[in-house]
């Protein structure tokens, strides 16, 4: 039985069979010092605050027994996956693939890749390794998707006006219903935040809808 998530601009009834939550990359690069966020001269506390609401609403998803997608940026270890534009980032001690404390910065199998321990994906929650900004572009999202037949997405994780935003922006031309979950997303610029997310439902919601952790879960709890 369809249910409704309050959202701005408008609410949004969903079906939570093709509903599916996907978490991007809250990996200890992005969240703990000596990770990529950091070695692009980010303050990554800044991005702590999202882990408990989006813990709260992985629970919930799994809960309600939604799909659950995780994903992670990083690249191959011979960084072929990885464009020279890409590479040429940051202080070249601290770019992409160069030793850092918690292994090569940004790296598939490499500590730092890891999703922060809170948000650990379980035995059959996919988990999509992704080269880019967005979670579509070089990945089986897709095909993971169309099998379940989801419609709508309940997008969370960092930062928000990169890789959420991107993956959004792909989602929304796909023809997805997006609901970005505010306060379980991040970033460390904290005005990109909150354009992020005004650009998203802006335009009678351009690219989606916005919601927060509490409504999210109150509309799980009450589907079916
Ligand atoms: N730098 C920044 O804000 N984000 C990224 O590089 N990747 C993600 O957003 N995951």
């Amino acid at each position: 039985m369809p249910s409704v998530i309050e959202a701005q601009p408008s609410p949004l009834p969903f079906d939570a069979s093709r509903t599916a939550l996907v978490i991007i990359d809250m990996q200890r690069d992005f969240l703990e010092p000596g990770g990529f966020g950091e070695s692009l001269g980010n303050d990554v506390s800044l991005l702590a605050a999202a882990v408990p609401p989006c813990r709260a609403v992985l629970d919930a998803a799994r809960a309600a027994g939604l799909l659950v997608v995780h994903t992670r940026e990083g690249h191959c270890p011979d960084l072929s996956d990885a464009p020279p534009a890409k590479l040429e980032r940051g202080e070249p001690t601290a770019r992409i693939g160069q030793p850092g404390p918690m292994g090569r910065i940004l790296i598939r199998g490499e500590p730092g890749h890891d999703i922060v321990p809170a948000l650990a994906p379980r035995p059959g929650e996919p988990v999509v390794d992704k080269p880019g900004k967005g979670a579509f572009y070089a990945t089986d999202l897709a095909d993971i998707l169309a099998a379940r037949t989801i419609a709508t997405l309940l997008v969370c994780g960092v930062t928000t006006e990169v890789c959420v935003h991107t993956t959004v922006r792909e989602a929304n031309d796909r023809g997805y219903r997006c609901v970005v979950i505010a306060d379980a997303c991040g970033s460390y610029i904290p005005e990109f935040h909150e354009a992020g997310l005004a650009m998203i439902k802006a335009q009678g919601g351009i690219f989606g809808w916005v919601s927060d952790s509490g409504s999210v879960i109150a509309a799980l709890g009450r589907h079916g």
